[in-house]
């Protein structure tokens, strides 16, 4: 033990002498002049050392051992901080703290100081970095590709209840995690034309001579798994201009025309496109797509050809995963790079790409399935366009070779959509291309077979597989909730932290002791408190923590229905108001979200929150039983805060239409309960935890396929219960308006005749699992119970447990260790 202690000593020793090193010679301040923020830089450099130490161990492994590279290709990375992330996985967080403290140095505040990296919109992204985290702890050799943005997701204000979007800017003081690799570097082409050199009547055998060349500069950023295991790299891309001026325009006095090229090309990588779910429909979004897939391959096949000098034996060595169809154009531009580069033979380069690439699909949504313009791809990727022509083709021939000639079914599967104006539908052309499609929950992936891939399905039964999806740990219950943390490892010893996903299992029996649960209350009242004192200090409003934490937090969509938690929302208010003698359990509503900048509706349901919540928390007739919050500017560092806090879990999506959620286990994993219908990995979620430990309500999917196809007036359902017409008689009324009495009126109009997310039709099973709630509440012992059960029955939804699965089943690579 003195032994351990005096070794302790030493690492705080060194790393501190570390630290006070980084800030003189590479911040250049003393401690005398250095700000809160170089301390930050200081500290985060320090910790960069240990990360290249090991970096360097990793990638000489990968090479000895000949292991098979993981590339995960994704337009998004939602990251967020990365020092107690990286420090945390180091094992080198206590240190850094006692260090800092040494050093009068207030590590709470430093940590703060660290900007998000919001390089990504929502669940998507986030379920990227989660990949990268666990890869890296599972030691698998894996590289993460996409898009050094320079601005990330907009910060959202909310003025007088209305959300501004403003640019966001975390490059501001430099980024201290990230190395800049101009030596890596690639040259992408636009536009220009397809010639026929050789003079070849075979189209396989023309080239693209494109009118445009854009620099891809690398910035690489090392990835460290749960006890250094492994370091991975993400490399991002940034967009450069040949040349930095013209300058013979620039002598000529044409100071802007100049640098015309040099703003076109930098505009590539400038800004995340903040479109959850719509259609981009932007040139600029296609052409950072093909960007960075076409910097991704170029490069990885410069990496396979120096270790193993073989073009065809790119499967064998390789695995790209595109996340979602926004690299989806990978497809072609492989194809491209193998027969007009590598001059390998049509079919050749088809089976080497469809052996290597494989797809994963995040959404249903129709209106969210992307598809470009035939027109404008000719003009952009000429080449790219015969390809996918030609891959057309090929495939419909290879169908009618079989028999096949059903018209319905070739124009379903066609790479062309004939129907709306003759788009390339990148669906398609994924799935194609690919030896695997995988969805990312049971449900979703089932859908899938029936509906948007049917008829794929119906061709190749084999490709679609499922991957449920899973979230970090280490992210989301060890670095946002040490309290709950320390009381596992209280319980169940330190291997919990090395093995979550078999050892929670054994936090069952202690659901039954009541000094545990008293534990694990204590704990969730820390968070709480520290999550009040954030609203008060950010919000002004002072919220009871004794109170329900009733908590809805993604992003703000129509199908997530956000509508009928704050239909509950006045339902409730309404209630309490009428029959104030009733015992109601408090609440505090508990709402943050972003909109998409051209998402009306959804700005409008923002609105309508923050107009409920300032009339709810005035009146003074509840005696602070109920309170509203929107948090504004929903981000990775506010869900550490939020979700740690959470009682309540609210997962209502109308069934069939959220593909995974993966909030729903960050929230169940820290003790929440949910509440939710049988959507998504909810599904599974309540497979896990027991249906009898979550609230449960509302249609099937099944159901709502049925109802859709009936109508979806909603007449009857509102005249069947008092409760929903008299909450959507208050909004429509402006009850919560009053500056603006018709502000929701269409709104609600339209809610009561075209229904298509099924509002209404839920509302009264959503009631009545909301009274359930509040009875479960009243029953301490019992709720305590159950949320130590929701902890202890979560270990399934790891992204580790994920990640082997996709290791295993669609990449074919093992892990070092394995
Ligand atoms: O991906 C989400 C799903 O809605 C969610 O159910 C799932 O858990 C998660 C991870 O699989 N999808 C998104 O987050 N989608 C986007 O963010 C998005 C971004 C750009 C687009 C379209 C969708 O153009």
């Amino acid at each position: 033990m003195a032994e351990e202690a005096a070794k302790a000593t030493d690492t705080v020793d060194t790393f501190k002498q570390l630290i006070l090193a980084k800030l003189r010679y590479s911040v250049g301040k003393d401690p005398g002049n250095a700000f809160a923020h170089d301390w930050f830089e200081a500290v985060a450099l320090a910790a960069r050392d240990h990360l290249i130490d090991h970096w360097e161990d990793a990638s000489l492994q990968v090479d000895r051992q000949e292991q098979k590279r993981v590339y995960y290709l994704s337009l998004e990375f939602l990251i967020g901080r990365l020092l107690v992330d990286n420090l945390s996985n180091l094992g080198l967080l206590d240190t850094a703290r006692e260090a800092l403290a040494q050093l009068d140095v207030d590590f709470e505040q430093i940590r703060n100081l660290e900007p998000d990296a919001a390089l990504g919109n929502g669940g998507l992204g986030r379920l990227a970095a989660c990949f990268m985290e666990s890869m890296a702890t599972l030691n698998i050799a894996a590289h993460g590709y996409g898009i050094r943005y320079e601005h990330g997701l907009f910060r959202q204000v909310v003025v007088d209840g209305w959300q501004q979007e403003h640019t966001e800017t975390w490059l501001d003081f430099g980024n201290p995690w990230e190395f800049e690799r101009p030596e890596v570097s690639y040259s992408v082409g636009f536009g220009g034309s397809v010639v026929n050199l050789a003079e070849s009547a075979d189209i396989s055998r023309h080239e693209w001579q494109p009118n445009e060349q854009v620099r891809a500069i690398a910035y690489d950023t090392p990835v460290v798994g749960w006890r250094h295991s492994s370091v991975n790299t993400l490399r991002l891309w940034r967009a450069r201009a040949e040349e930095d001026l013209q300058l013979e325009r620039f002598n000529a006095g044409d100071h802007f025309g100049a640098v015309a090229d040099v703003v076109r090309a930098e505009s590539i990588s400038r800004v995340l496109y903040p479109a959850d779910s719509t259609e981009a429909g932007q040139e600029l979004r296609l052409r950072q797509e093909f960007f960075f897939v076409s910097a991704s391959l170029q490069d990885l096949i410069a990496r396979h050809l120096q270790l193993h000098l073989d073009i065809h034996s790119l499967p064998d060595r390789v695995a790209i995963q595109l996340n979602d169809t926004h690299p989806a154009i990978a497809v072609a531009e492989l194809m491209r790079l193998l027969v007009d580069v590598y001059r390998l033979e049509w079919f050749e380069a088809w089976k080497l790409t469809t052996a290597t690439l494989s797809y994963t699909n995040h959404t249903l949504l129709p209106e969210a399935l992307e598809s470009w313009p035939v027109s404008l791809m000719e003009r952009l990727l000429p080449r790219h366009m015969q390809i996918i022509y030609l891959i057309n083709a090929y495939h419909i021939d290879s169908l009618r070779a079989k028999d096949i000639h059903d018209f319905d079914l070739l124009r379903s599967i066609s790479l062309i959509d004939e129907d709306h104006g003759r788009r390339v539908r990148m669906g398609n052309l994924a799935f194609l291309g690919s030896h695997s499609i995988n969805g990312v929950s049971a449900l979703h992936t089932n859908l899938m077979r029936k509906s948007v891939f049917s008829d794929f399905h119906h061709l190749y039964p084999e490709r679609i597989n499922n991957k449920t999806n899973g979230v970090t740990f280490r992210r989301w219950l060890y670095q946002s909730n040490p309290q709950l943390t320390e009381l596992l490892v209280g319980a169940l010893g330190d291997g919990v932290l090395d093995s979550p996903e078999t050892t929670l299992r054994s936090l069952e029996p202690f659901a039954a002791k009541a000094p545990f649960r008293k534990q694990f209350a204590a704990q969730r009242q820390h968070a709480k408190r520290a999550l009040a004192e954030l609203v008060r200090e950010r919000m002004g409003i002072s919220v009871d923590t004794q109170a329900i934490f009733d908590v809805q937090v993604k992003r703000i969509h129509e199908y997530k229905r956000q509508l009928l938690n704050l239909l509950h929302t006045v339902a409730l208010y309404q209630a309490m108001r009428n029959d104030p003698a009733t015992d109601w359990a408090p609440r505090v509503k508990i709402f943050a979200g972003k909109a998409a900048a051209s998402y009306h509706q959804a700005k409008l349901i923002i609105k309508l929150a923050n107009d409920i919540s300032r009339t709810v928390n005035a009146d003074p007739t509840l005696r602070g039983l109920l309170k509203v919050v929107f948090i504004p500017n929903y981000n990775v560092s506010l869900a550490e805060v939020i979700i740690p806090a959470a009682d309540l879990s609210e997962q209502i999506s109308t069934a069939g239409l959220e593909a995974s959620g993966t909030s729903n286990m960050k929230f169940a994993l820290n003790g929440a309960l949910t509440i939710g219908t049988l959507d998504g990995a909810n599904v599974e979620m309540s497979e896990q935890i027991g249906r009898e430990n979550m609230f449960i309500f509302g249609m099937t999917a099944q159901q709502v396929a049925v109802r859709s196809r009936r109508d979806l007036n909603m007449s009857a359902e509102v005249a069947a219960s008092e409760r929903l017409a008299g909450a959507l008689e208050a909004i429509r009324s402006g009850v919560f308006s009053p500056d603006d009495p018709g502000r929701y009126a269409g709104l609600i109009d339209g809610l009561l005749a075209h229904d298509r997310f099924l509002v209404c039709a839920d509302f009264q099973a959503y009631w009545d699992a909301q009274r359930k709630v509040d009875m479960l509440w009243r029953t301490p012992d019992r709720w305590w119970q159950t949320a130590v059960l929701n902890t202890a029955r979560t270990g399934w939804f790891s992204s580790d447990r994920t990640i082997r699965e996709y290791a295993k089943d669609i990449w074919k690579v093992s892990g070092i260790d394995d």
